[in-house]
């Protein structure tokens, strides 16, 4: 993988609460039928308001691997992107995941996502692996056309210790810096 300076500027590791981000669109993990769950679905519901429930029972579905967008209501973020991750360890799934949210968020000429660590809490992905679809497929995406002139900010919001781990570790294999 060579080293690009422009791309290196795009992503960072941050670790907290992606519901406190002020960015254009947090990703939200959810489930296909869009209700409120636990984990960082729960977080999000809970800091957008009923609003944000109302405008996922409107929508109604999102297949796995694939993504939607709604407003962010309560939230800092402007936007939610909701991605339906694999419940049954799928790697093409997830990928396809990290895809849709960054083709979204570019058709709504949006600049600036957070990503949570999709499908590793409830929907038991190996965080290990997870960790490099994620890494590697922002990194194709950002090579893909001029998609890196297309946005801002990438954040990888990690939550758990093991994953902050896991991105520093691995990030500098799908983003060298020198
Ligand atoms: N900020 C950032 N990341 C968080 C937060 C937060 N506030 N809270 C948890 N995480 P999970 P899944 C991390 O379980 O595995 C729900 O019920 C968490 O540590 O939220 O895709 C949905 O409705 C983990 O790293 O999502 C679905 O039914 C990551 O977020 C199902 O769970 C994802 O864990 C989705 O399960």
């Amino acid at each position: 993988m060579k080293v690009d300076e422009k791309i290196n500027s795009i992503i960072k590791i941050w670790k907290g609460d992606i519901t406190t981000l002020e960015v254009d669109a947090i990703v939200n993990a959810a489930n296909s039928a869009l209700r409120p769950g636990g984990g960082v679905c729960g977080a999000i519901h809970s800091r957008a308001g009923r609003q944000l429930a109302e405008e996922c029972r409107k929508i109604g579905h999102c297949e796995t691997g694939d993504a939607v967008i709604t407003k962010g209501y309560n939230l800092p973020a402007k936007h939610v992107i909701h991605t339906v991750g694999p419940t049954d360890g799928n790697g093409e799934d997830l990928r396809s995941c990290y895809i849709r949210c960054l083709e979204v968020l570019v058709e709504n000429n949006l600049r600036s996502i957070a990503f949570n660590c999709i499908s590793t809490g409830i929907f038991g992905f190996p965080n290990s692996e997870a960790s490099h679809i994620a890494l590697k497929t922002v990194r194709e995406w950002l090579e893909a056309g001029n998609n890196k002139e297309k946005v801002d900010e990438i954040i990888f919001c990690v939550f758990l210790p093991i994953d902050e781990r896991l991105y520093h570790e691995n990030v500098d294999t799908y983003f060298p810096k020198n």
